[in-house]
């Protein structure tokens, strides 16, 4: 690397889509290059500490395979054959092709597509206006979130909880379903400050021994998708032994004599079968928080990416509040603040540019839309053109075999605006160079944590790669749309006008600092005048369809399947005799979902996709270490590498982190064996929920 000493050092944020959203000190060589990325130690939350794949963000920003000009297919579809153009046609085919769709088959035909590759509200909600003025389909938002949210909000009415660093006041902390030491590690540099300063214990939930599990006092290994069974027997052993605060359950929550009967019928016993905990460890769980209300509990993703995935994190949310933890500080639950911001995003996704209700296309059933499927199509003609940014569905959306097929279609007119030739751009009639987080302005809000902050653009971008937010906004005046008043703005201006609208005060005046602090006061995050429900109370009895309506969710079953109670329902993926095995596919620490995985360091820690497989089951199936072992289900066949592991109960079987398809032999990737059937109640993806058989290739 670059021997220079550092210019400057400047101040940034992680832009990728992790809790997180460290603070970062980065040391400028010159205009155009970076060199070491650290973690900002005068942030209260980041204290210092960011995790090694951003730490080595020079390998990435500087990487010799960005794209830095636009390229048009030369081959067939998937091909990856390609030729520069310049960005006057790129931007004049596109405008042409849209137009044309939108005369001959109507603007719902085009589906503009996004995930969170960045996090920076301006370049990732852009696209929302290039929606809105013309008209084109709606994304109905599933992939990440579809699961968790509505679990936690069945509970508490909000998205919000106790700010994260009161984890270092707790004298439990819970880690649950979240592999923090990988997926956001600044959660364990607060609870192993409590374990040091307080004598903290820390308890640990998953389905394998991950590094979180490793750190843990208390390590406790279920199966995949039973976590509602271990948090009813919980709540079973605390009512038993009178450990429940019952004064608080009257006041605050809508506890019954019909809810206390339900959990009586959910005993230890029926639950170890079910998880897989003996009696034992069930209990101590339930002893060490009901003797210690003052316990943090941090609900993660992983457990809600099962086909129960939300009624278990409602279930899980249950347990502190049966004990009052909310009352302390340091105690409560915490998944994710989203629903604390309450900005005025207007300018950047322009509401008021919209005409008429266009279609929603649920994002994780892409596979199903793509390739003609009326229902995912809501009824409407096909989709004729994709307007895709930061997200890279080939690789990581559901039912893979589908979502090729769907981008295979020679009539499909396909724009993937990218930093890299990622599999999805490989698919791409038109690809369209991206700039990075350090090369334009933008603001992040910290899904974990309770800061806004600003990432100024601070070197020059390479090549001709733009921004999402100038591509837009091109793209909007090429297309005719005149009335949308962010055209004439910069990303600055657009930082700098959104946080005045918020009340969020001046950028120039913000600036030398970084971040303004918004999140709710430490009462409201803790509820203690009550939960945003209109009586006030924590529901033990979801109302799913006030669920719905808070958050703009559609159903997608029969309200009447619901459970009545906090519950653990028994509706993942069968196995059988032909499907033995349950599959996860939990995050690989030095990838984050599909990116990173063109680094050396991090292909260097993740050369190859492994799938981790208990010794028992490795030698009744003749595997050995290493070996290539083929994984299948009805949807299809992937081949992985064996790494045999006692973590895990027998018939679990582990593929870690999201790797590029082709890295796999045969060149399909992980996601060909995960359903796109969208999970109950409101959608998302069983990513951790699939029955597979599993045999040596
Ligand atoms: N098997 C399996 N699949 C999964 C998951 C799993 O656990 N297992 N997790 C799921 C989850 S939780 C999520 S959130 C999704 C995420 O899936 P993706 O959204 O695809 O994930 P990322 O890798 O974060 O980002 C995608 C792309 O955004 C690009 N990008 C970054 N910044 C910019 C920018 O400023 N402009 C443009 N134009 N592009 C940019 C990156 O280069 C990257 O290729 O994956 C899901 N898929
Ligand atoms: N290094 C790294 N960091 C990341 C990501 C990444 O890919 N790599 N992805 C980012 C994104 S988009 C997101 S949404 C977050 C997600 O981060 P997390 O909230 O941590 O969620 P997951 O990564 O999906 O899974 C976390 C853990 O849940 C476990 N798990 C799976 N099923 C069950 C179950 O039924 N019960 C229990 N108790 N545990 C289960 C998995 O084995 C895994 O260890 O992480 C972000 N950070
Ligand atoms: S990926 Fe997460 S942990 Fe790593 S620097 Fe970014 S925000 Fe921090
Ligand atoms: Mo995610």
């Amino acid at each position: 690397m670059n021997a220079l000493a550092p210019q400057r050092v400047a101040r940034s944020v992680c832009p990728h889509d992790c809790p997180s959203a460290c603070a970062l000190d980065v040391d400028v060589l010159d205009a155009r290059t970076i060199g070491r990325v650290r973690g900002a130690k005068d942030d209260p939350y980041t204290a210092g500490v960011i995790c090694e794949k951003v730490a080595r963000y020079a390998e990435r920003i500087h990487h010799p395979h960005r794209l830095t000009q636009p390229l048009r297919c030369i081959g067939k579809k998937g091909e990856g054959r390609f030729e520069p153009i310049s960005w006057d046609a790129a931007l004049d085919e596109i405008a042409r092709r849209f137009l044309e769709i939108e005369a001959t088959d109507g603007p719902e035909a085009i589906w503009p597509y996004f995930y969170a590759g960045t996090m920076g509200h301006v370049q990732r909600d852009g696209i929302e206006r290039l929606r809105n003025a013309r008209g084109y389909a709606l994304q109905y938002d599933t992939i990440c979130t579809g699961t968790a949210w509505p679990g936690y909000i069945a509970g508490t009415g909000l998205l919000t909880g106790p700010n994260p660093e009161e984890i270092a006041d707790a004298d439990v902390v819970v880690i649950w379903g979240t592999n923090a030491v990988v997926t956001q590690v600044n959660v364990m540099t607060h609870a192993i400050r409590a374990r040091k300063e307080r004598g903290a214990k820390i308890v640990a939930i998953d389905i394998y021994r991950t590094s979180t599990m490793e750190q843990a006092d208390m390590a406790l290994l279920v199966r995949p998708g039973t976590d509602g069974a271990l948090a009813l027997a919980v709540m079973h052993v605390l009512l038993r032994d009178g450990l429940a605060d019952r004064a608080y359950l009257a006041k605050q929550t809508d506890f019954s004599p019909a809810f206390e009967a339900h959990v009586m019928g959910r005993t230890p016993e029926w639950a170890a079968e079910t998880t897989g905990l003996t009696v034992a460890e069930i209990e101590a769980f339930a002893h060490l928080v009901g003797r210690n209300p003052k316990s943090f509990f941090r609900l993660g993703y992983g457990f809600t990416r099962q086909r129960n995935g939300a009624t278990a994190m409602h279930a899980a949310l249950s347990v502190p509040t049966l004990i009052g933890a909310w009352q302390h500080k340091g105690g409560g639950a915490f998944h994710s603040n989203s629903g604390a911001w309450k900005l005025d995003k207007s300018l950047i996704t322009g509401p008021q540019l919209k005409q008429g209700n266009a279609r929603e296309l649920d994002m994780s059933e892409i596979g199903k839309v793509l390739t003609g499927d009326v229902a995912a199509l809501r009824g409407g003609g096909p989709v004729k053109a994709l307007f895709i940014q930061n997200t890279n569905p080939v690789n990581v959306a559901p039912d893979q075999e589908l979502t090729r097929a769907g981008f295979a279609r020679e009539d499909l007119f396909c724009v993937v605006h990218e930093q890299f030739l990622t599999d999805t751009a490989r698919y791409a009639d038109i690809v369209l160079p991206a700039t990075m987080f350090l090369e334009h302005n933008d603001y992040y809000t910290r899904g974990g944590h309770n800061r806004i902050l600003f990432g100024p653009k601070i070197v020059e971008a390479p090549g001709e790669a733009r921004s999402n937010f100038a591509v837009v906004n091109e793209l909007l005046q090429r297309l005719g749309t005149v009335d949308d008043p962010a055209l004439g703005l910069t990303d600055r201006e657009m930082v700098e006008e959104t946080w005045r609208r918020s009340g969020l005060g001046e950028l120039d005046a913000i600036e030398a600092k970084g971040f303004v602090t918004r999140g709710p006061a430490e009462d409201d995050a803790h509820f203690r005048k009550g939960f945003a429900w209109p009586d006030g109370k924590f529901r033990f009895a979801p109302d799913w369809d006030g669920v719905a309506r808070k958050k703009g969710y559609n159903w997608v079953c029969d309200p009447a399947e619901m459970p009545r109670f906090a519950d653990h329902w028994d509706v993942t993926e069968r196995v059988d005799a032909t499907t033995p095995f349950r599959l996860a596919t939990s995050p690989a620490r030095a990838f984050l979902n599909s990116s990173f995985a063109e680094t050396a360091g991090s292909r260097k820690r993740h050369p190859a996709p492994n799938l981790l497989i208990h010794p028992d089951d490795a030698a009744a199936l003749g595997v050995v270490e290493g070996a290539e072992v083929t994984v299948g289900n009805h949807r299809g066949e992937v081949r992985l590498k064996a790494q045999v592991f006692d973590g895990m109960h027998r018939g679990v079987v582990i593929a870690e982190g999201i790797h590029p398809n082709a890295a796999h032999s045969g060149g399909k990737g992980i996601n060909t064996l995960i359903g796109s059937d969208p999970v109950r109640p409101f959608g998302g993806v069983g990513f951790h929920d699939a029955a597979v058989w599993v045999t040596a290739s």
